[in-house]
Formats: structure tokens, sequence, C-alpha cells
């Protein structure tokens, strides 16, 4: 498909309400919403920044049997298979992304794996589909609204918020922490001395 292309992007926004419950559709069209207006923002490609936020979940109700045979034929980093559909539906959804879509931008895919985990190095498109996710108007978690304040006023600063209470939220739960999450950690949120 042609990102540029207006009916191309009716047709992907029909492709990802076929493939996702209403609820999660609902989410995908917000943030997509979101990423356009910190697109504006911040100076970033305003359309690049609603594709990706359309697509970022779109492989999230695939089956874990999918994703196993993906990271298999792909030769993806054999360690994915010790994690599971929190860490899979970013990285491995990617890969769906180009077969079922035919989006093969970088930047875009790059911000669709990226947006679970972060990055140590991440692009403005990257930063903006990770903090677009985090703050669309649907979420009502008690982070969202401080989080959204930080992210219009200062991006990095609203992506270092993320990291640390996703991490902080993780930790209380007992969840398995992947290791590009403590990284991105390490890399935004540790002070440096
Ligand atoms: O897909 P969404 O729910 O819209 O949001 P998301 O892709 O940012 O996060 C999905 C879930 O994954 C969320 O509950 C946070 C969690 N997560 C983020 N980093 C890690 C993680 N879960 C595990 N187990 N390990 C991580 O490192
Ligand atoms: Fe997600
Ligand atoms: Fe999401």
């Amino acid at each position: 498909m042609n990102i540029d292309s207006a009916s191309d992007r009716a047709w992907l926004q029909e492709q990802v309400q076929k493939k996702l419950s209403d609820y999660r559709y609902r989410h995908c069209v917000r943030t997509s919403q979101r990423a356009i207006e910190l697109a504006q923002l911040h100076h970033a490609d305003e359309v690049k920044a609603g594709v990706a936020g359309l697509v970022h979940d779109y492989a999230k109700e695939c089956s874990d049997a999918e994703f196993i045979r993906i990271i298999q034929q792909e030769d993806l980093d054999p360690d994915l298979l010790n994690y599971g559909n929190a860490i899979w539906h970013g990285i491995v959804g990617a890969e769906i992304i180009k077969y079922d879509l035919g989006i093969y931008d970088e930047d875009i895919l790059n911000a669709v794996r990226r947006h679970t985990t972060a990055a140590v190095h991440m692009t403005l498109l990257d930063k903006i589909v990770f903090m677009a996710d985090y703050t669309e108007s649907g979420r009502d978690f008690p982070e969202a609204a401080t989080a959204r304040k930080l992210t219009d006023q200062n991006l990095d600063a609203g992506v270092a918020y993320q990291i640390e209470h996703t991490l902080q939220h993780l930790l209380a739960k007992k969840q398995q922490i992947y290791p590009k999450t403590i990284l991105s950690y390490n890399a935004w949120v540790v002070q440096s001395k």
C-alpha cells in the first residue's frame, strides 16, 4: 500500500478494523489521532505518525503459534521465545504488518517494534508512537493525565516518565522483564553521575 494515498489509508483502516476486536480497534484509531497531534506539536511526519499509530497493535490478537512460527521462520532472536504476546505483538508484529498490509517503511516498522519496550536510541517517530499509545484519550490510569501534559511540553520527558512507571508497574506485579526494557530504563531514567 501507498501511505501517501488517502484511499489506501482508508483501506488500511478497514484491514485494522477487520483484524481486531472493536475495543482494540478503537484504541488504535485514538492512538493514530494522538500520534498526529504529537507530530504537529513536535514537528514530525504526520502521515507516518498516523499510519504507525493505527497499525501499532495490529498483531495484538494473533495466536502464540503464529508468533512462534514467524520468530523461527524469520530467524528473529530466539530469546524472544522465552516471552509472550506483550513483547511479541510489536517486535514480531512488524513482520506480520509487512506481509498482511504491505507496509515496508522502516521508520513505521521500527516505531511499531519499539512501541512496548522503547529503546536506547529512538527516532522522533518512535517517541511519538510510544507516547501516543500511552496518552491517547481513552487512557484513564492515574499516570495518563500527567504523562499527557509532560509529553506535550517535552517529548523526551514523557518517554522517560512512561518507561519509569511501566517498569514500576511490572515489578510490582512480579512480571518478567524483557532485557530491552531494562536497557531503555538505564538509558532514559537512570541519572548519569
Ligand atoms: O499494547 P498496549 O496494551 O496498547 O500497550 P503496550 O504495547 O505498550 O504494552 C503492552 C503490555 O506490555 C503492557 O501491559 C506493559 C507490558 N510490558 C512492557 N514492557 C514489558 C511488558 N511486559 C513484560 N512482561 N515485560 C516487559 O519488559
Ligand atoms: Fe501494544
Ligand atoms: Fe497500544
